[in-house]
């Protein structure tokens, strides 16, 4: 008998998919329409010992609850924050996510959202089309990197390969977190707040959970200052999103670059009404090779539980 699995979300990624139907009795919640998951959940829920989901689905205390056999949870994604982990300390629960695999496709979509702030490229693009150019309109210039400071507010794996992007760059750095990073010559300073003081360009790489919650908030983005960008690959959770959209209408913050939102896949009109912000659909790792990679981790993660092997990327 396979272990019966339940799958909250497709990979793009072909394989992937193959393997989980050939190793697992599959139960696929993102096939059914959104209005009968409840059914499908109290239908198959009582059987389920793996559940297969996504950094942004996790799983509540709400969905552990209706998997009463459940002995694993993986993660397609590095960041766990969505997992209620009272629950799965408390149950036993294996927990595993894919670091890693991902670190550089994040770290890409990272600059490449700096960038895009930067140069107001959005704008630039729709200049064109819209035939501006021709007519000649008047365009402001840009400012330059060189020189600037970028500030890294979370300096794991990700914080530290967008570091290495952007010293390419001609760019100064600095990191916050709590812990101090000992393998680095990157200054840190002495708080998230004096990070936003000591930066051009705010760069959001930490962990989301309760202990960043709405951390950057009105008096960070203030510092920051009116010439300040804010870019943030991380959590929407982690920016007080209502002090955002404020700061960017009144001046008080320049700009920002966003793939991540506090209620994804809504994204506030105030926000998308703005000039001033680049706004991408949560897709940091979202690269066929990464995705790819993430899910063969999910499967492989899956197979050694159910094998009684130890697993390749535990969290807990
Ligand atoms: C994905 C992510 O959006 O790794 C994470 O924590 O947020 C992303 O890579 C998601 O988990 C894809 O399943």
């Amino acid at each position: 008998m396979k272990p019966e699995i339940l799958v909250m979300a497709p990979s793009p990624s072909a394989p992937v998919m193959e393997q989980l139907d050939a190793q697992f009795a599959c139960h696929h919640l993102w096939r059914e329409p959104a209005a009968g998951h409840d059914a499908f959940i109290a239908a198959v829920g009582a059987n389920v010992r793996g559940l297969a989901t996504t950094g942004t689905i996790g799983m509540d205390a709400a969905l552990a609850a209706r998997l009463p056999r459940l002995e694993i949870v993986a993660v397609n994604g590095i960041g766990v924050d969505a997992v209620d982990f009272t629950v799965t300390r408390a149950r036993g629960i294996k927990v595993t996510n894919t670091p890693g695999v991902l670190t550089d496709d994040v770290a890409d979509l990272a600059v490449a959202l700096l960038l895009a702030a930067a140069r107001r490229i959005p704008a630039l693009d729709h200049y064109v089309r819209g035939g501006s150019w021709g007519a000649r309109v008047p365009l402001t210039p840009a400012r330059t990197l060189r020189g600037k400071t970028a500030g890294i507010y979370g300096f794991g794996r990700i914080g530290k390969a967008v570091a290495a992007r952007l010293a390419g760059f001609g760019m100064a750095l600095r990191y916050y977190q709590p812990n101090v990073v000992a393998d680095t010559d990157v200054p840190r300073s002495a708080s998230l707040l004096a990070l936003a003081q000591e930066a051009d360009y705010l760069v959001v790489c930490a962990p989301g959970g309760a202990a960043t919650r709405g951390l950057v908030d009105a008096g960070v983005l203030a510092a920051l200052g009116p010439q300040g960008t804010l870019v943030n690959v991380a959590r929407g959770s982690i920016v007080d999103e209502t002090a955002l959209t404020a700061a960017l209408a009144n001046g008080t913050l320049g700009a920002a670059a966003l793939d991540v939102f506090a209620n994804e896949p809504q994204v506030p009109a105030a926000l998308t009404a703005l000039p001033n912000v680049v706004l991408t659909p949560h897709v940091g790792s979202l690269t066929v090779e990464t995705r790819h990679a993430m899910g063969q981790l999910v499967v492989d993660n899956l197979l050694a539980h159910f094998a009684g092997a130890r697993l390749l990327t535990p969290v807990q």
